[in-house]
């Protein structure tokens, strides 16, 4: 069973990711998230970063079972979470086609700025990041690396610790 703390990480995510908001996650949402993401991504091969999106499809689409026809409910993307400790390569390969995506300048790094950008387009809305970015850049020195940001992420999503900054990685304090 997901944590009730995984649960609370999870279920901002999954309403950013419902871009029609029905409540179930269907291709068409995976196609609006990745047509989103092509209209702003950095120097990141616009076709990898829509496959690696669209590839988390038919994961979710096989968690909600024969009739996952219906769309992906959040208790099915919580049983991929959960699952995700045996899937290491897929979620450090989603991290860096994020991280090359959000590097807007293509200088290798993420910056207070860049990290701003992606949180807002991931929420499709404006959204302060000035109180998780220090949180995120582990060094201290204005940006996050590669490395950090591959850390972040994985935590997010295969981790269940509330203390880890990762659990900010999408922007949002989980309350
Ligand atoms: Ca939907
Ligand atoms: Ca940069
Ligand atoms: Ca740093």
């Amino acid at each position: 069973m997901a944590s009730e703390f995984q649960r609370r990480k999870v279920i901002g995510v999954f309403h950013a990711m419902d871009v029609d908001g029905d409540g179930r996650l269907t291709e068409a949402d995976f196609q609006a998230l990745a047509q989103r993401w092509k209209a702003v991504a950095g120097p990141v091969d616009p076709e990898r970063l829509a496959s690696v999106m669209t590839g988390w499809w038919p994961v979710l689409r096989s968690a909600a079972g024969p009739d996952g026809g219906d769309g992906v409910t959040l208790d099915d993307v919580l049983l991929v979470v959960e699952n995700l400790n045996g899937m290491a390569d897929a979620v450090s390969g989603t991290a860096d086609a994020m991280f090359e995506a959000i590097d807007l300048n293509g200088d290798g790094l993420i910056s207070r700025s860049e990290y701003g950008a992606l949180i807002e387009t991931w929420n499709g809305t404006p959204t302060a990041t000035d109180e998780v970015f220090p949180r995120l850049d582990l060094d201290g020195d204005g940006h996050l690396t590669r490395d950090e940001f591959r850390t972040h992420w994985t935590e997010f999503w295969a981790g269940d610790d509330p203390g880890a900054p990762g659990t900010y990685v999408f922007g949002a304090l989980v309350r």
